[in-house]
């Protein structure tokens, strides 16, 4: 299987680190197209073009998405609602900070699997009730 894992980048990098755990955790269960979104050094060679032309053709081939939306970003967003018209299968994982909670744009769509969660354990249990292992 492989996955596309969709994290914040210039929408905050703050939540980097929980990324890299949940790619390393997730790499049982596929190939992760995306690993990079776990590496608090990203390549700045590409044009932004570039980015979103690769990542758009990762989004195709990907089987999955697996989103962490809790740090707001554009580009999750994006890929997002990409991802839903190519009918791809899309699990959202937010945590609630201060009281507050995702977009109602993301809570609010039939056609992704949301899961709140608080730490790396809570994860760990979603994974494993909703993903396949390989
Ligand atoms: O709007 P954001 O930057 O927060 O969007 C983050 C999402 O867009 C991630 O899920 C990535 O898949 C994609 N993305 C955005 N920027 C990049 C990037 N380099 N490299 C790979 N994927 C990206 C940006 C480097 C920049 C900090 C100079």
């Amino acid at each position: 299987m492989k996955i596309y894992f969709s994290g914040s980048i210039r929408g905050g990098q703050q939540d980097t680190d929980l990324y890299a755990d949940l790619i390393r955790e997730l790499k049982q269960y596929g190939t992760v197209l995306t690993e990079h979104i776990g590496c608090k050094t990203i390549d700045h060679t590409l044009t932004d073009q570039e980015i979103h032309d690769r990542d758009i053709a990762w989004v195709k081939e990907s089987d999955i998405v697996i989103a962490e939306v809790t740090v707001p970003s554009l580009g999750v967003g994006y890929e997002i609602g990409r991802a839903i018209d190519m009918k791809k299968r899309i699990i959202c994982l937010y945590r609630s900070l201060n009281g507050k909670t995702s977009s109602a744009m993301i809570l609010g769509c039939k056609d992704l699997q949301c899961f709140q969660y608080s730490n790396l354990k809570e994860a760990i249990a979603i994974f494993k009730t909703n993903l396949k292992a390989k």
